[in-house]
């Protein structure tokens, strides 16, 4: 039974003919207008608190380990020796989070645009900016695609793209130019990793964001899918490649056996398992 005047938040995704809903508790609970975007927290029945921007859900508290598990850890494991990191977006500090588990590294540096997603953050979902403090990371509000560009050369061992849609303040961060300034910012074995959305429903997209890759010079690419309910289509993907010659087949599985720290979803054979790209999406994003 629905609770009497009942309210919901709705996620529409206009170009899937479809929305989602959540039954919320009350009305909206806080939010914020920045100079890029509209920032919304909401108090749902069921999923713990939700982070829209722009109408879009960034995350819940309930399911949001999936996607930040999936955006790191694959990629982390897929480098010999991970030390220094970069993350493109990531203000809810979700992804910094699972990056500071690792005892390899040695220096995060989080470059978002808008400070309020990470103040809203702080505020709604302080389990995952609990982290914050560590010395190793650092919290830059700026604009992700100059600091790219501006970024030393053969300096960051993994570059994770955890970024909004591409329409509005992350569009640059799906174009090739951006994708080829990553590379030339990566060391020689560096792993690149980026948010390329729902393999259902985004499939061009995700052909896209591999084409950036491999003109950039990317060797072997992975599109990881896994299950995201937040999201539309229910379903989302990590796209990943390798500056080395190596295949990302070979990551240290041993070590994330052994890892010396707690996950949810993420684990060495669900790794392997997420390797294999399923056969509709294989032939969809073949080039
Ligand atoms: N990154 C946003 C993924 C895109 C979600 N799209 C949507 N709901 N239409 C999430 C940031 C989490 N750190």
């Amino acid at each position: 039974m629905l609770p009497e005047n009942h309210l919901w938040f709705t996620e529409y995704h206009a170009p899937g003919g479809m929305a989602q809903s959540w039954l919320l508790e009350a009305e909206k609970i806080d939010a914020r207008r920045s100079p890029y975007q509209h920032i919304e927290i909401y108090q749902t029945a069921s999923f713990g608190k939700l982070m829209a921007i722009d109408g879009c859900v960034m995350l819940t508290t309930r399911d949001n380990f999936l996607y930040h598990e999936m955006m790191t850890h694959p990629a982390l494991f897929s480098h010999a020796d991970p030390q220094h990191v970069a993350i493109i977006g990531g203000g809810d500090c979700g992804a910094l989070l699972e990056v500071l588990k690792h005892a390899t590294v040695q220096q995060v540096t989080q470059i978002d645009i808008d400070e309020q997603v990470t103040r809203l953050a702080e505020i709604h979902f302080p389990e995952l900016t609990q982290s914050n403090d560590d010395a190793r990371a650092s919290l830059l509000f700026d604009d992700g695609l100059a600091w790219i560009r501006n970024a030393e050369s053969n300096s960051l061992d993994v570059i994770i793209i955890d970024s909004t849609d591409p329409i509005g303040p992350a569009e640059g961060l799906f174009g090739p130019a951006f994708i080829a300034d990553c590379y030339r910012a990566l060391k020689p074995q560096g792993v690149i990793v980026q948010q390329s959305e729902s393999p259902l429903i985004h499939q061009p997209l995700i052909k896209g964001i591999r084409g950036n890759m491999r003109a950039a010079g990317f060797g072997d690419l992975r599109t990881l899918g896994f299950p995201q309910p937040c999201y539309p289509s229910g379903w989302w993907s990590a796209t990943l490649g390798s500056k080395g010659a190596g295949s990302l087949d070979e990551f240290r599985y041993d070590d994330a056996i052994n890892k010396a720290f707690a996950t949810l979803y993420y684990n060495a054979d669900l790794h392997r398992g997420a390797l294999a790209e399923p056969t509709f999406l294989r032939d969809g994003i073949s080039d």
